[in-house]
């Protein structure tokens, strides 16, 4: 462990200008998600999206600098906690990564992004999509997915148009990502005419909802929206059940995981469960992203959760940045950045002047057998 660490501090002086030509064959990633904890499953599937891609651009021999580089993978855990979030990312600094995927969850991601900032290091969040993140003026922060004010509009117009949900009840569990998109979808069924009946909150580590279920059953909901994550929403929807609620249930992207059917058991009616991917994988990329989930699946035997894909794109953007300044020092390559024009496994990415993906799309999903099943991309 001390020789890698050794060898790494080494290799990043050199990718910043100096060291020697033998040290220059290294490029550090850094990747951050929850890698314990109730979302583990979820931080496991970016990390293995970012060792997929490590492994194919390694395989590929990319050369950098006139010189083949040799790309590391340095993966930690922020349990999805913000103070474990910025402890990550100052170990990150410290270890003078080239570049940061992650993280994972806005509550860490926003944070961590002003320390990336501050030392001057690319960030790409390839899944955290509270829109504050990129509305800090940082030149150095990135997302390859769209934000809570599309899944939230998107989901919010839906409830009321196409569910015609009459009695709308929202929970969110106070995190900056769920709030945040429970607040987007509020403000988008009571501007599409909606009404809201209802709007309780809980935690990201809960697991009893009975109060606030209860209290909601009152108001006879027949659409039940949850800003917070699949471990949340899971036993949620087998409480709705005990306590027969028999309402649709809508949620972001944190919920329209492979393993929310599983979290849910047999309480998750076939068509109940409306979600967003806040990606879109248009027609002409079906067969890339088939591909890409059974060569995930043949390499880690797990199916990908959600974001996975995304990860993958993430690195390979940072690292086609890298390739166009000839450097993987990220005073150099962040403009190229700024500019890339790439076209990934999950469709075209290009930034705006925020960091944001540009014409980000979202998937609509929903649930049968006990798969997600996919309804529509909307642009
Ligand atoms: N986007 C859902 C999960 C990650 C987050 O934004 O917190």
């Amino acid at each position: 462990m001390n020789l890698k660490i050794v060898s790494l501090a080494v290799a990043g002086a050199f990718a910043i200008g100096a060291g020697s030509a033998s040290a220059q064959e290294v490029v550090k990633i850094g990747h951050v998600g929850p890698l314990t904890g109730g979302i583990a499953h979820l931080g496991k599937d970016n990390e293995f999206g970012a060792k997929m891609a490590i492994e194919a651009l390694n395989a590929k021999k990319v050369k950098i600098g006139g010189k083949e580089v040799k790309f590391e993978l340095l993966s930690e855990d922020d349990a999805a906690d913000p103070k474990q979030g910025t402890a990550a990312a100052q170990k990150l600094v410290d270890a003078k990564v080239n570049g940061v995927i992650g993280h994972l969850n806005s509550g860490t991601t926003i944070p961590a992004s002003k320390i990336y900032h501050d030392a001057g290091i690319a960030q790409i969040s390839p899944s955290a999509t509270n829109p504050k993140y990129t509305q800090q003026g940082f030149k150095t922060a990135f997302r390859v997915v769209a934000n809570d004010g599309q899944l939230g509009g998107t989901l919010g117009r839906y409830a009321v148009k196409e569910l015609k949900g009459k009695a709308i009840a929202v929970i969110d569990d106070r995190t900056a990502y769920g709030q945040g998109v429970a607040d987007e979808f509020e403000k988008a069924v009571k501007a599409a005419g909606g009404k809201i009946v209802g709007r309780e909150f809980t935690n990201d580590k809960a697991t009893d909802f009975n109060a606030i279920l209860t209290k909601l059953k009152g108001k006879k909901p027949d659409v039940v929206f949850f800003g917070g994550m699949d471990a949340v929403a899971g036993p949620m929807l087998r409480q709705m059940k005990q306590l027969a609620i028999n309402a649709k249930f809508m949620g972001g992207d944190g919920i329209c995981t492979g393993e929310l059917a599983k979290l849910a058991g047999d309480a998750m009616a076939d068509g109940q469960v409306i979600c967003a991917e806040a990606g879109g994988v248009t027609k002409e990329k079906a067969a890339d992203m088939d591909k890409f989930k059974a060569d995930f699946k043949a390499k880690f035997n797990t199916d990908v959760q959600i974001y996975a894909p995304y990860v993958y794109d993430a690195v390979n953007v940072m690292v086609a940045a890298m390739v166009k300044a000839n450097s993987a020092d990220p005073k150099k390559y962040l403009p190229e950045l700024a500019k890339i024009n790439y076209d990934g496994v999950t469709g075209k990415i290009a930034f705006d002047a925020k960091g944001d993906i540009k014409n980000g799309a979202l998937t609509l999903y929903t649930y049968k057998g006990g798969k997600r099943d996919q309804m529509m991309v909307v642009k």
